[in-house]
């Protein structure tokens, strides 16, 4: 996964291609209806009408639309709503909300057709820190309306901004395509480049051309539009055509000529079955490739959508391959499917919103004759039935029809089918007019606080008496590394001497409940630090090993480990003298390895897992898991990641490096090695950010990051990353470079107090400057906040006046719709930095805010932008 081909296409290698000899044999024409470039086919929409439950309605809440960021509707009440009319049914695809203080807001977005009935489009009921929020929204409103709840600090709600911006109505028609290709590079299809993520793409198999990519619709549609998005940004040749033979092409959008740019949105027209992508060359020798491929048919008015597709199902037992979420993955060749027979067995989706519901299908694997009863609820505790079969009926799919608004859809099947099958479910489909959540949280939130609560000394209600602070700060998860009864001797805690307990010397587990409890309460999340990989030789259990061992009898103690008379070739053997007794020991002398070659490891590790995440953990990470004791893929999934995959959550497998490990092991997250490497005192470690820093050329970063950031989000996971603190009393100003890198390139922070380091928190940031803190927290803030920075999502280097002094790339949330443009600057003194923003979906014509600042930044009137960056500073800047 490392070939020279795959690394090939990531970089612009080749010599560059003259534009003029690059001469196609297609002689360069004049398209048919020539596309508006520059088009980004989104603007702000303007409401006709605005209301607000208090304040001035003539004048303060007009003040939240007026464009202007220098005005402000603030309310009178702590609980306050403001309300747009956007005069007709709208297609909405981000909403963007500035409030006039920086507070922990408790906030609803919501959405409606009719003013009636509501959908919850963006939900900070819980709060979020910050002052700006954008958040990508999907479907039809006419009204829309922001529910302030409350504020941490006090502050009354208020709203400098509140915008929405939509699409034109149009219908995505490559959501039912296929799609094909001349050539492919393994791993990076054609069905990649019309997947609705902007992260993954297509890209041909090698750097010739032409190439094409080619989409089917299926059958001949009235076009409105077409969407190209290239990976980098560069002057391409391309051609769009379409046809309804797959025989005969019309030119729709010809740029053989020569079109500088990454992202190109073209109004079309004409009825067409096929639409065809031909790249005849890229300037700088990028392999043709596309990240998102979209053709537009004309809109209509709002009707109810699939929602359940993508969001988070979770069941009460699983056959291993037939998790909860193949039920809602909108492919009827996976099925959801309890364990067994028991009964009774339940299916819950969580759209993660409350959406305005109109029908429900469910499609068991198989007709029979089914006992079950769908039921919908908005708190998943109060349930309403929709449908009751629980005495029985014959066929494969069934239908019921649902009124009002809801997020949670239970199916619960009492008893097996008459055949005898056990519960199931092929594929739940929820039809309605809604914005479901189809994010996972570590894909849009970031800022973890990471405790070592046995090795420091932290118990778990000290922890808990600071999340409002953490919070406050611009925290957004707490990893806790480790909990359990452990040694504090070897590695922080982590060889395990209980597997089931909590270290009594940080609490009990009804601490760990009340921690969980709160922090859920804040919308906070708690990940579990796990190490299924080895013990503490004190551990009981493995003294019964040894002693089983030596009495030569077989116990599952003794089975867990490697544990053998002479030892093997390899030098982590140990000597117990004692037991007269070698054992694996990866780690450490004191840390004997657990066998994952045995099967009885494997089961204890289903269990051990198991426990823990039925606790309410949003998450686990593990210690170097491919390098377990006879580890191999198969032993992985069967006794971590299938468990885990279950639950639907954050699963890090700490220490792996490579691709493989998100689509084959199936983690969804991986330190980012290609930045910081591990670094123990005193030696200072390696960073590329710093290595960036020190020499004041960003002009390296960009290689490092679409290596492995960008190729980690590709493969479907995001990498983590903390400051190399290992570089100690390194200037502050320059720290607070690396962490605007960090907090804005798209990858999870973490404000790490490093076992291996040093701990910022008492030996750092004693020495900050309250205004240094305060940045520290306005660029997590920034991060949580505003989902362009998130660490999913897309991320296109633009170019600057000088690419070896200043960095600048734009960023998107996973579905490109939130947009923000991110200017570094790597010099010692402040700069006027010019960005080229020529075709890369930003209007050019409007006022972003600063999110550094809190402030409207230079407007944006030209594809060539300047702005005011200060020494060793960043720019962020909310862009549509
Ligand atoms: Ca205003
Ligand atoms: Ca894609
Ligand atoms: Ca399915």
């Amino acid at each position: 996964m490392t070939s020279t081909s795959v690394r090939a296409h990531l970089l612009a290698v080749l010599a560059v291609v003259s534009l003029t000899s690059s001469t196609t044999a297609v002689a360069e024409q004049t398209p048919p209806g020539a596309p508006v470039l520059q088009s980004t086919g989104v603007s702000v929409l303007r409401p006709v009408e605005v209301t607000a439950s208090s304040g001035d309605r003539d004048a303060g809440a007009a003040n939240a639309v007026d464009q202007s960021l220098d005005s402000v509707w603030r309310a009178t009440t702590a609980d306050a709503w403001l309300a747009i009319d956007l005069g007709g049914p709208r297609n909405v695809v981000k909403v963007q909300q500035t409030f006039a203080d920086d507070d922990v807001w408790r906030f609803v977005v919501e959405g409606s057709v009719d003013g009636g009935d509501w959908a919850v489009l963006v939900d900070r009921a819980a709060g979020r820190a910050g002052r700006t929020f954008g958040d990508g929204v999907t479907g039809v409103y006419r009204h829309l309306r922001l529910h302030v709840l409350g504020s941490a600090g006090g502050h009354d709600p208020s709203s400098v901004d509140f915008r929405a911006v939509g699409a034109p109505p149009s219908t995505d028609l490559t959501a039912a395509a296929t799609a094909t290709a001349s050539t492919a590079l393994a791993g990076y299809t054609p069905a990649d480049a019309i997947d609705g993520n902007v992260s993954s793409y297509w890209v041909a198999a090698s750097g010739s051309t032409p190439q094409w990519l080619k989409v089917d619709l299926g059958s001949p549609r009235n076009l409105s539009a077409v969407q190209q998005n290239f990976k980098d940004v560069d002057t391409w040749r391309f051609v769009v055509e379409g046809s309804v033979d797959d025989r005969t092409w019309t030119p729709l959008a010809d740029y053989r000529a020569g079109v500088r740019g990454q992202f190109f949105h073209l109004p079309v027209s004409g009825q067409f079955r096929y639409v065809r992508l031909t790249i005849t060359a890229s300037a700088s020798g990028f392999w043709a490739d596309s990240t998102e491929f979209r053709v537009f048919g004309p809109g209509g008015a709002p009707t109810a959508r699939e929602l359940a597709a993508g969001t988070k199902a979770q069941s009460s037992s699983l056959r291993p391959g037939h998790e909860p979420f193949t039920a809602v993955d909108d492919d009827p060749r996976t099925s959801w499917q309890a364990l067994d027979t028991t009964s009774p067995q339940t299916l819950t989706v969580d759209l993660g919103n409350s959406s305005v519901l109109s029908r429900i299908e469910q499609s068991f694997p198989a007709a029979d004759t089914w006992s079950f009863v769908m039921q919908v609820s908005n708190d998943a505790a109060a349930w309403t039935t929709v449908l009751d079969r629980s005495g029985g009926a014959t066929g494969r799919t069934f239908t019921a029809d649902v009124d009002g608004a809801y997020r949670y859809v239970r199916l619960t099947v009492p008893r097996p089918s008459a055949g005898g099958q056990p519960a199931a479910s092929q594929d739940l489909t929820v039809y309605g007019i809604g914005s479901p959540l189809r994010t996972r949280w570590w894909e849009d939130r970031s800022g973890v606080a990471r405790f070592f609560p046995v090795w420091q000394g932290i118990t778990l209600d000290e922890i808990r008496a600071q999340l409002d602070t953490l919070k406050a700060e611009g925290h957004n998860a707490i990893e806790l590394a480790p909990i359990f009864e452990g040694n504090r001797d070897v590695w922080a805690g982590l060889g395990v001497t209980n597997l089931y307990n909590v270290h009594p010397d940080v609490g009990t587990f009804t601490d760990l409940q009340e921690l969980l409890t709160a922090a859920h309460a804040r919308d906070m999340k708690i990940l579990f630090f796990a190490n299924p990989g080895y013990a503490h030789e004190s551990a009981p259990f493995f003294q019964k090993a040894l002693r089983d061992f030596a009495a030569g009898v077989d116990s599952k103690e003794r089975c867990w480990f490697d544990i053998r008379a002479t030892p093997g070739e390899y030098d982590r053997w140990v000597y117990n003298a004692t037991y007269h007794a070698y054992y694996w020991a990866r780690w450490d002398d004191a840390a004997p390895s657990f066998h994952f070659a045995k099967q009885c490891w494997r089961d204890e590790v289903r269990r051990y897992v198991t426990f823990w995440m039925d606790k309410g953990f949003d998450g686990m990470i593990f210690d170097a898991p491919n390098v377990y004791h006879q580890t191999t893929l198969e032993y992985n999934n069967v006794a971590i990641t299938d468990v885990m995959r279950n639950y639907d959550t954050f699963m890090n497998a700490e220490g792996a490096a490579e691709r493989g490990f998100i689509t084959d092991w199936h983690y969804n997250s991986l330190q980012d090695y290609s930045i910081t490497q591990w670094a123990i005192p005193p030696e200072p470690g390696s960073s590329s950010v710093l290595n960036a820093i020190d020499s004041a050329n960003p002009n390296g970063l960009e290689n490092v990051l679409k290596g492995y950031r960008d190729e980690m989000v590709e493969a479907g996971g995001i990498t983590q990353t903390p400051p190399n603190w290992g570089r100690r009393n390194y200037p502050v100003n320059k720290r607070l470079l690396e962490i605007a890198t960090l907090t804005t390139m798209g990858t999870l922070f973490y404000v790490h107090n490093d076992y291996f380091t040093v701990n910022p928190v008492e030996q750092e940031f004693p020495h900050w400057t309250q205004a240094q803190r305060d940045m520290l927290h306005t660029l997590m803030k920034a991060q949580s906040g505003y989902a362009a920075l998130a660490p999913s999502g897309l991320r296109v280097k633009l170019a600057t006046n000088d690419n070896a002094r200043y960095y600048a790339f734009l960023r998107t949330n996973k579905d490109g719709t939130v947009k923000a443009v991110v200017v570094l600057n790597f010099q010692a003194s402040a700069a006027d930095i010019t960005v080229d923003l020529t075709n890369v979906g930003i209007s050019t014509n409007q006022t972003p805010i600063n999110l550094v600042t809190g402030t409207a930044a230079r407007p944006i009137t030209a594809p060539s932008y300047t702005i005011p960056v200060p020494a060793y500073g960043v720019a962020i800047l909310t862009v549509d």
